[in-house]
């Protein structure tokens, strides 16, 4: 059995790889460590659901996702991008206040994400407004380029 010290070394230093956490002082970095939750996918398996009500904002540990969202036009939801280790999502939901705006699927057997809870996602980025800043601009661009692509 890992020690919990291992556990919380690995993850402080993984998550200070992320490059929107790289910032964050020490202190902050080990609180939303203590706050973690490890989530395990199989591939295939929804990890959000489009038009779901969320809570939560995922970084990947291990694995990819595949991102899809509805298209007008087409009958199934469509393939946005993929996602893998060190890329996060579920911050839309979040910060817009509003349903989860895609859906994310696991692309492998046994992907892990780190889980941060509403409160601690505010925590994280509440302080400093330099974050907050960068994700309100990329939350607003995703939504626009939803309406483009659903305008193609
Ligand atoms: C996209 N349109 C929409 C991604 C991850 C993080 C950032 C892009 Cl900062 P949510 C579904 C999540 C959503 C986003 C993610 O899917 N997503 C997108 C798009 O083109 N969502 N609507 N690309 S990957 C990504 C930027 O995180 O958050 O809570 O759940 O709505």
């Amino acid at each position: 059995m890992r020690s919990t010290q291992a556990r919380h070394e690995e993850y402080f230093s993984f998550l200070r790889s992320v490059s929107l956490l790289k910032e964050l002082p020490e202190e902050k970095l080990a609180r939303i460590v203590d706050c973690l939750e490890v989530d395990y996918f199989d591939k295939g398996e929804y990890i959000i659901c489009e038009g779901e009500e969320g809570n939560t904002f995922f970084i990947i540990a291990k694995g990819e996702v595949s991102v899809t969202r509805t298209t007008e036009g087409f009958s199934e939801p469509q393939e946005i991008k993929t996602l893998g280790v060190g890329d996060y999502f579920g911050e839309k939901a979040l910060i817009s206040e509003d349903v989860r705006s895609a859906n994310i699927i696991a692309k492998e057997d046994d992907t892990q994400c780190l889980v941060v809870d509403r409160d601690n996602f505010n925590q994280m980025v509440g302080t400093y407004e330099e974050l907050q800043a960068y994700l309100r601009e990329y939350v607003e661009q995703l939504s626009l380029s939803d309406e483009r692509r659903n305008a193609a």
